[in-house]
C-alpha cells in the first residue's frame, strides 16, 4: 500500500482512486491524484511530497504554495515579437510548452538602471521540460541566451537596463520537445535603480 507523506507535520494527504496508468507520455507512465488537508495555518511557501511505497521512497516533489494574485497564466498565440504576451512584473509565470518547437514569447515596459531578474522553474519541479531563455531588447536584438546553469537545466538571468523601453524574453525546450507535460514557471523581478 503506498502513502503519500509531507514534510510539514500539519498537512495531510489523502491519495484519491488508486494508481491510475497512463499510455504514451513522456513524462512518467503512472498517475495519481492526492487531496491536501491543511490543519492550520503553515509558513512555508514550498512543500515536498514523496509516495512511500513498501519498497522505497521517491525523490521529493515539490509543490509551491503561490499566493493570490501572484500568478500570471500563459496564453496562446505567443509564438512572435508580435503576439508577445504581455505581463508586469513581478509575477510568476505558468507556461507550457504546448507542442514540439513551440516558443513563449513575453514582453515588459522597463526603465534605464531597472534590475531585471528572470529564473525559470522546470527542472526543479521535477517537469521534463529542458527550458532556453533569451532576452531580446525593443529592436528584438539578442541580449542574452541562457540555457543550463551550473548543476541544473533551470536557467537564470539578471540584467542591468540600458534605457527605456519594451524589452522581450522568450522560453524555447532545447530540444525542440513538448506537448502539455512540459510545464515551466518563470519568477519574473523588477529592481529600480537606486536613487542618487
Ligand atoms: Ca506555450
Ligand atoms: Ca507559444
Amino acid at each position: 500500500m503506498s502513502q503519500v507523506l509531507c514534510n510539514n507535520p500539519n498537512v495531510e494527504v489523502k491519495i484519491l482512486g488508486g494508481v491510475k496508468k497512463i499510455a504514451n507520455q513522456p513524462g512518467g507512465d503512472t498517475e495519481i491524484q492526492v487531496e491536501l488537508n491543511f490543519k492550520q495555518k503553515i509558513a512555508e511557501k514550498n512543500l515536498e511530497l514523496r509516495l512511500v511505497s513498501k519498497e522505497s521512497t521517491s525523490e521529493p516533489l515539490i509543490l509551491i504554495i503561490d499566493l493570490p494574485g501572484q500568478i500570471t497564466r500563459e496564453m496562446e498565440p505567443n509564438d512572435g515579437f508580435s503576439t508577445a504576451q504581455k505581463i508586469q512584473a513581478p509575477t510568476v509565470i505558468e507556461g507550457t510548452i504546448g507542442k514540439p518547437q513551440d516558443v513563449d514569447v513575453y514582453c515588459l515596459e522597463l526603465k534605464q538602471g531597472d534590475n531585471l531578474e528572470l529564473s525559470v522553474w522546470a527542472s526543479r519541479l521535477k517537469t521534463i521540460t529542458d527550458p532556453i531563455l533569451s532576452l531580446y531588447d525593443s529592436e528584438k536584438n539578442l541580449l542574452k541566451l541562457v540555457d543550463d546553469m551550473s548543476g541544473s537545466r533551470d536557467p537564470e538571468l539578471k540584467y542591468v537596463i540600458a534605457k527605456d523601453g519594451k524589452y522581450y524574453f522568450s522560453i524555447t525546450e532545447a530540444n525542440d520537445q513538448g506537448g502539455p507535460v512540459f510545464s515551466y514557471r518563470v519568477d519574473v523581478k523588477v529592481q529600480p535603480a537606486a536613487k542618487k
